[in-house]
């Protein structure tokens, strides 16, 4: 027995009667590394799902007559990295241009068969939508996770490396959903990780790169901007200062000499207290661009990131808004990025709460390189206790209207380049992995990590066909009992933000940790987040009459979100500061809809713990019981925000519940 589960590559055995698979491979090399992960898969997989032998032949060959006959087939006119899988009778044909493709095929074939949709007469084909599809890890080099609700690190202990069976089987479930990049450390880049881009780190990066070069996958670096200054002993680190230029130019020669295939450097700079060139009064383009010049013989990227606000703010202050700031600083630099940019842009102007409108700044770029970054880390949607299935909240982002042209305007249309031709661009996910047996906290938080990955690749699949193939791929389960777990996904985010904060405010967390209530936590803080609620209402005025934030959209947005009649309920509280009184469009008043929302999300998280109980016997014990647990601290958490949010605003309000429930005074 491992030390760790296999996710949803675990090939349970599935009845079905073949019992021999013949493999050929056309047109690949089969000493090309990828060919060679992708033959071991299938070996594998049809050894566990089929408990079949593999047989590979040498091109033109012929195997068994009785098996399946699987051939592996170069096809230029399928787009990189897509493929199709087909089948008539015993002939099953994965084609592809590339190799990844041929990988991506393999595994969706591997996923056919797992769940049994792979039928006589079968054939589709996939491209994936977004050129790159990322998994960002806030890994420190001393084993610790910024935000990670799974364990420690299975990259780094003691600020020493780790490459292991454990990085293997991350690559592998890494490819079988279609990630092609992933950056190894925080963003907030201090202490030794300043060091992995210096020789003390050269050899185990190489190591770990060449593991996940064998699952088509580029390592990429976050990188600390005061190198020159922390490595260097230079007293500046002044992206204009020639020295400075000089000292990256040197840096970057090294590193790409000793690492050929990193990807580039992931950069959090001039935010919550990391360096960066407003120091030196240059701007975010400055530093970006000088970066990317000097990584460009290499042909590499910088993904520069688009979190730049002031964390120091003043709450008697209610003019400054941190929600403007990534549009402030941003917007008036587009065009002057370089090609080899992309700025990776927060799906919110906030910071990752369980609703908030998309960021005015996807689609407010036209002419710069754009990034969608996503938190799958669940830091303010219940850390991995609670259940929170996130594809529905990523579905509104990327499906969201930006109104930047005529056609071709969503979020989906932006980050895969459909809309303005970038071909650098993509998405990207703060991970939720750590080194816990089943990787993710709580195994129903794997359905998050699965679906990032099936949504970056194929932006039309639904959360629902998502959830569902995610369910057959980790259990084996009759129909009726996979509906119960697809259910409870699906309904797991409005139940959250049904007994947290309502209707877009945000917030109301416990300071630093980011779990459960505090509902004036953060009022009085630096950090800029705030519900302002008082006696008579809540909410902030984002209004033209207000911090103007509504008014970075494009104007068919920007009406809509301006006017509290016109704003979308969900939203209302993010917008407007409303009155208890004022009066829903189901007629129900504000303070009534805080106090209903609460009790019904409190009950219906009861109410999807009790279905798991009615998976007792048909979940293997040990995950039922994993999750079992997490269900009673979501229950607790669930009530304790309830009663806090409720007994708050009855303060405030004096406004006592219509329909006479328990509310603490
Ligand atoms: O939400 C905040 C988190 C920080 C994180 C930061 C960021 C990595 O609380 O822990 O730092 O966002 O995205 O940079």
């Amino acid at each position: 027995m491992s030390d760790w589960t296999q996710l949803w590559l675990n090939y349970r055995k599935v009845s079905c009667d073949i019992n021999s698979v013949n493999v050929s491979i056309e047109g690949f090399s089969c000493d090309n590394r990828i060919i060679k992960s992708l033959i071991s898969e299938l070996e594998r997989g049809f050894k566990g799902l089929l408990d079949a032998d593999v047989n590979i032949l040498a091109e033109g060959g012929s195997g068994k007559a009785d098996g399946l006959n699987v051939a592996i087939k170069k096809e230029t006119s399928i787009l990189a990295e897509g493929y199709r899988v087909s089948r008539k009778g015993s002939d099953v044909l994965v084609e592809a241009s590339d190799e990844r493709g041929a990988l991506y095929g393999t595994y969706h074939l591997l996923r056919m068969v797992n769940s049994g949709e792979l039928s006589d007469d079968y054939e589709k084909k996939c491209e994936p939508d977004n050129p790159l599809r990322m998994m960002n890890h806030w890994d420190n080099m001393d084993g610790s996770i910024e935000r990670g609700y799974s364990g420690r690190s299975f990259f780094y202990k003691n600020n020493e490396i780790t490459v292991d069976e454990r990085t293997r089987d991350y690559a592998r479930f890494m490819a079988s959903i279609g990630i092609n990049g992933v950056v190894i450390n925080n963003v907030n880049v201090k202490d030794a990780a300043s060091y992995l881009i210096t020789d003390r780190y050269f050899d185990k990066l190489k190591e770990m790169s060449d593991v996940f070069a064998d699952y088509g996958i580029k390592m990429y670096l976050s990188l600390n901007f005061a190198s020159p200054i922390e490595l260097g002993g230079m007293e500046v680190c002044d992206p204009l200062d020639p020295d400075v230029i000089k000292w990256w130019e040197d840096k970057c020669k090294e590193v790409f000499t000793a690492l050929p295939d990193l990807g580039g450097f992931l950069v959090k700079a001039d935010s919550e207290g990391r360096p960066g060139p407003f120091t030196y009064g240059r701007t975010q383009a400055d530093g970006a661009n000088m970066l990317a010049d000097v990584v460009k013989p290499y042909d590499k990227l910088i993904i520069w990131r688009c979190f730049v606000y002031n964390c120091t703010q003043d709450w008697r202050d209610t003019k400054t808004d941190r929600a403007r700031a990534g549009y402030d600083y941003f917007k008036d630099l587009d065009g002057k990025y370089h090609e080899n940019v992309i700025l990776q842009i927060k799906n919110g102007p906030m910071d990752f709460q369980i609703r908030e409108p998309v960021s005015p700044l996807l689609g407010g770029l036209t002419k710069t390189n754009q990034m969608l970054e996503v938190q799958i880390a669940q830091e303010y949607t219940g850390q991995q206790i609670d259940l929170c299935y996130l594809i529905p909240l990523f579905k509104e982002v990327i499906d969201f209207k930006t109104y930047c042209q005529k056609e071709k305007d969503t979020v989906a249309d932006i980050i895969s380049g459909r809309a303005f031709g970038n071909k650098n661009c993509g998405i990207a996910a703060v991970i939720n992995t750590g080194n816990d047996l089943n990787w993710t906290g709580n195994d129903l938080a794997a359905a998050n990590l699965y679906g990032f990955g099936r949504l970056a690749f194929d932006m039309s699949l639904s959360a629902e066909e998502i959830a569902r193939e995610w369910v057959k791929q980790t259990y084996t389960l009759e129909k009726e009992d996979e509906d119960i777990i697809v259910n409870m996904l699906l309904n797991s985010r409005e139940i959250y933000e049904k007994y947290t904060c309502p209707l877009g405010i945000g917030w109301m967390v416990t300071p630093n940790t980011h779990y459960g209530p505090s509902v004036d936590g953060y009022e009085y803080s630096r950090w800029g987040t705030y519900h302002r609620a008082d006696h008579l209402g809540l909410g902030v005025d984002r209004s033209d009459k207000g911090t103007g934030y509504a008014m970075q959209y494009y104007p068919e947005n920007a009406s809509k979100y301006n006017e509290m009649d016109k704003c979308p309920e969900e939203l209302l509280l993010f917008f407007h500061h409303v009155p208890y009184s004022y009066r829903l469009k189901d007629g129900r008043t504000l303070i009534q809809y805080i106090y209903d929302s609460h009790f019904e999300g409190e009950s219906r998280a009861e109410e999807i713990a009790g279905d798991w109980e009615k998976l007792k016997g048909k979940i293997p014990d040990d995950s039922f019981n994993r999750v079992k647990n997490r269900f009673e601290r979501q229950i607790y958490n669930a009530k304790e925000w309830r009663d806090q949010v409720n007994t708050y605003f009855y303060r405030k309000s004096g406004i006592a519940d219509e329909k006479g429930r328990k509310i603490y005074e």
